[in-house]
């Protein structure tokens, strides 16, 4: 027989072709038993896209991960990481959201910002805060593909930062330095999870820097129209069949989405 040994085929592929099938399966995988490197988290995030590409979706911006206490806390873990969004994870503002091929999602209280302006790969910090022209209040879904949501830095960066769906609120644009706003994650009217927006690195503009050093680093380009969520403001709660979730940032307003 002719068959290749299974060593022949390169394991960033294989965990990238892995993650993607959890992703569309709903079935969830172990992370990775083998050393994994930043650099190589990455590439296996890239071709996550690739693949996501190549069926047809469409790059819609980006998301940022671990820029509050409260997150780091949570999932133990103390380093900024950036994941992509496609139109295929976009939910409306009163939409609803089914929980069918998902695998353990939680949500999270978030603020987007909005790129008026393209910004090539590398053009630096300054660049994308000027192209930056509006803010919305925002919901995250997240899903780890990985077991009991156990993962290290490098394997929840490999896993598209668990990035599952995500709900935009009513735009407006920028006024202030949008620290101090205090958020709000309420199931059915009642508040689960609260902080403010200094919670997101002391302002969520704070994070545009970080995220243009990564672009920078990582080459990829912001075209206009981008979505940018900052990330959350608080830890992420579960989330269960029937329940009508709503985020509301105070001065930015309120987005919401009914659980099936
Ligand atoms: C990783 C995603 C973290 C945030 O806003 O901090 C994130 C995870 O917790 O699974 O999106």
């Amino acid at each position: 027989m002719n068959q290749l040994p299974n060593t022949a085929v390169p394991a960033l592929e294989r965990l990238a072709d892995t993650l993607h099938d959890a992703q569309a399966s709903g079935l969830p995988v172990v992370a990775p038993g083998f050393e994994l490197s930043l650099d190589d988290a990455y590439g296996v995030q890239a071709r996550l896209l690739d693949l996501r590409e190549s069926q047809g979706e469409r790059r819609t911006g980006r998301k940022l991960g671990f820029t509050s206490e409260a997150k780091m806390a949570q999932m133990g873990v103390s380093e900024l990481i950036v994941g992509f969004l496609t139109d295929a994870m976009a939910l409306e503002d009163g939409g609803s959201l089914d929980l069918g091929p998902l695998i353990h999602p939680r949500v999270e209280p978030e603020v987007a910002f909005r790129l008026g302006a393209d910004v090539p790969a590398g053009s630096g910090a300054q660049a994308l805060e000027a192209a930056i022209d509006a803010v919305a209040p925002a919901l995250e879904v997240i899903d780890s593909r990985y077991r009991a949501f156990k993962f290290n830095l490098a394997q929840v960066v490999a896993d598209n930062t668990s990035a599952s769906r995500y709900v935009i609120g009513p735009w407006s644009p920028i006024e202030g330095d949008l620290s101090g706003l205090p958020v709000a994650l309420a199931f059915d009217g009642e508040a689960v999870a609260e902080g403010t927006t200094t919670d997101i690195l002391g302002g969520p503009l704070n994070t545009l820097p970080r995220l243009a050093s990564i672009a920078a680093e990582r080459e990829y380009d912001l075209p206009a129209g981008s979505i940018i969520l900052a990330g959350a403001a608080t830890a992420a709660v579960p989330l269960t069949p029937g329940t009508a979730v709503r985020a509301t940032v105070s001065g930015l307003g309120s987005v919401g989405f009914q659980v099936n």
